[in-house]
């Protein structure tokens, strides 16, 4: 068996951070537990590329040209979709959790679902609570162990092609008549 994981060894790999501005007071929260943990984790400060996004809604569109540029292993998606009184809150919701997916599957890139989607005010603040769920820290772990664990797998598939590069080559025999 061949046993293929993660680790949370984060030295040289480069994070972008998509956080949505609504509900400001939850995701902020989220931000700031979420860059204590990948910095915990040895990335380094201009390692890190955050892009700020008017809603949940907003995300997914930043997600993937990030994803895409090169210049990130991992992308994590922050927010905070609070359900209240309103039928916003499942077409927010759907479309944020649905755009995210799409948009890793498209840029082959691992992109994490940071975004809090509650029935209530103190469930969210509750998730965002480094002291509590700490759900921001753990986008941070999820993103670092999809980027080794992409790295890893980057590094068997060029394996063989680099070892067929470096094998002697055949000559061809002629046929003698
Ligand atoms: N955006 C959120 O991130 N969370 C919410 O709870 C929310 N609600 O409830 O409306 C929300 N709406 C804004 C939305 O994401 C877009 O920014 C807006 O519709 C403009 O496209």
């Amino acid at each position: 068996m061949k046993l293929r994981k993660g680790s949370h060894d984060a030295t040289g790999l480069r994070f972008g951070i998509v956080v949505a501005k609504f509900n400001k007071f939850v995701t902020s929260k989220l931000l700031s537990s979420c860059l204590d943990g990948l910095t915990k984790h040895g990335v380094r400060e201009h390692d890190i590329e955050v892009v700020r996004v008017p809603g949940a809604f907003e995300i997914p569109l930043v997600a993937k040209i990030l994803a895409k540029s090169a210049r990130v292993d991992a992308v994590i998606c922050l927010g905070a979709v609070i359900r209240g009184d309103t039928p916003h809150f499942d077409y927010i919701s759907a479309e944020a959790s649905r755009g995210i997916g799409q948009a890793a599957l498209d840029a082959d890139v691992p992109i994490i679902f940071g975004v809090l989607t509650t029935d209530t005010v103190a469930q969210a603040i509750e998730r965002a609570e480094p002291a509590k769920f700490n759900r921001g820290g753990e986008a941070a772990k999820s993103a670092i162990e999809m980027a080794s664990v992409l790295r890893q797998l980057k590094v068997m598939e060029q394996e063989p092609e680099a070892e067929r590069a470096s094998r002697p080559r055949r000559v061809a025999r002629r046929h003698a008549k």
